[in-house]
């Protein structure tokens, strides 16, 4: 068996593909552009294994990704390549509309056209899974309800209108081609090699360098937090039992403010790498984001039911982890931030103090 893995150098991606390489015999290809966003020293664990291969293709390159799926034949692919950073798509959404609109195309009539040539007893089992976001969904406001594989779509960002028109693809190529697919939305995630762009990482970074612990607004947004392992864990889950043609949820019923997840990450750095004053003293309140979604929450009830899907990790347990991970990896972080990375829209620079 065979997985084509787009995306594999980011952070979602090379938990996937840990996971793969470590708890399967399968083989694996990594296809990544290696944007700002990945890198291979995420997958130091896994590369010198023999059945880890790695192609270095943007997924827009129609005749280079027919190369890499002639050249490797590959049983299932798992869509993860995209643009991911909300704050990036306010500042510039053109790479955002390239990569997750017209990129999912491409590869969708790539891997129509590979579809189409395999043998009949090969085509039956090929698989086509395309990682989307709750963000797809829009805002919940304050109201109580959580989303649903049946929630209507309501995008805010740049960002989720162009995973939005991905999903609308993905399903119109299952419903007029025929083509195997399945669509995952899942909730924020959070774990070892999330680039530290993204709140999680950002906080515990700068917090070890006594710099400003930026709150975007009033800090009561509410996200819905996964440990990424769970999620590499639903993903292979969903694409070798979930159904053709069908969507799951997927979320870890953990919804937490921003600032209740900020005070969380300070009690545990006070607890493991204490300085003279609190982490507390850091956290600044910073001008919001623009279109900023109030609250998402996802139900996993589908996943769970039909797959017996359920996290393993608790948000107690899985930051402590991340928070180690972070203070014993602090190399990775300085090589990743220092691979031409543009300190855009930090919330540690050029914002204003609310
Ligand atoms: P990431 O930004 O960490 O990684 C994205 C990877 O895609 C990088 O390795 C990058 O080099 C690669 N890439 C970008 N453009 C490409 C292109 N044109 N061709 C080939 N490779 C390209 O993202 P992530 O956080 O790992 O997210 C992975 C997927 O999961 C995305 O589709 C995202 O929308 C989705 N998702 C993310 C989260 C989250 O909390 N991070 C939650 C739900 C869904
Ligand atoms: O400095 C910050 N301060 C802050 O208050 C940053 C970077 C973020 N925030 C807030 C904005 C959000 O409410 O924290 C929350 C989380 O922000 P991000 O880490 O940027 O994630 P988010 O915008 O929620 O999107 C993430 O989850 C869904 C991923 O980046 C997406 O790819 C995924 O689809």
């Amino acid at each position: 068996m065979k997985y084509l893995v787009t995306g594999g150098a980011g952070f979602i991606g090379s938990a996937v593909i840990r996971h793969i390489i470590l708890n399967t015999d399968c083989q694996v290809v990594n296809v990544d552009k290696l944007t700002y966003a990945g890198h291979l020293e995420s997958l130091r664990d896994v590369s010198s294994e023999p059945r880890y291969f790695f192609e270095e293709v943007d997924i827009c390159d129609e005749d280079k990704m027919h190369q890499v799926f002639r050249c490797h034949q590959p049983d299932r692919v798992l869509h993860l390549a995209a643009e991911s950073h909300v704050d990036r798509s306010i500042d510039g959404p053109k790479n955002f509309i390239e990569t997750n609109i017209v990129g999912t195309y491409r590869l969708l009539e790539v891997a129509r056209r590979y579809w189409m040539e395999m043998s009949r007893e090969r085509r039956n089992c090929f698989r086509f899974l395309h990682v989307s976001t709750d963000e797809v969904f829009g805002d919940l406001g304050n109201v109580k309800a959580r989303f649903s594989e049946e929630t209507r779509y309501a995008p805010s960002s740049p960002y989720a209108a162009s995973k939005a028109g991905a999903d609308h693809l993905v399903r119109a190529w299952r419903r007029t081609f025929g083509l195997p697919v399945i669509v995952t939305n899942c909730s924020n995630n959070y774990g070892p090699y999330h680039f530290p762009e993204k709140m999680i990482p950002l906080m515990i970074l700068n917090a070890l360098e006594g710099k400003p612990l930026p709150l975007y607004g009033n800090g009561l947004q509410v996200r819905d937090w996964l440990y990424v392992e769970d999620h590499a864990r639903a993903l292979c889950k969903v694409i070798e039992h979930g159904m053709v043609g069908e969507t799951y949820n997927v979320g870890g019923c953990c919804e937490k403010t921003n600032a209740e997840v900020v005070r969380a990450l300070c009690n545990l750095l006070d607890e493991l790498q204490p300085r003279e004053k609190s982490y507390h003293t850091l956290i600044t309140h910073v001008a919001d984001r623009p279109g900023h979604d109030q609250r998402y929450a996802i139900d996993p009830g589908k996943i769970s039911r039909e797959l017996g899907w359920e996290p393993m990790e608790s948000f107690e347990t899985g930051l402590r982890k991340t928070v180690i991970w972070f203070l014993n990896n602090l190399s990775w972080c300085r090589q990743v931030q220092a691979h031409n990375y543009q300190r855009t829209r930090l919330g540690t620079t050029g914002r204003e103090v609310a």
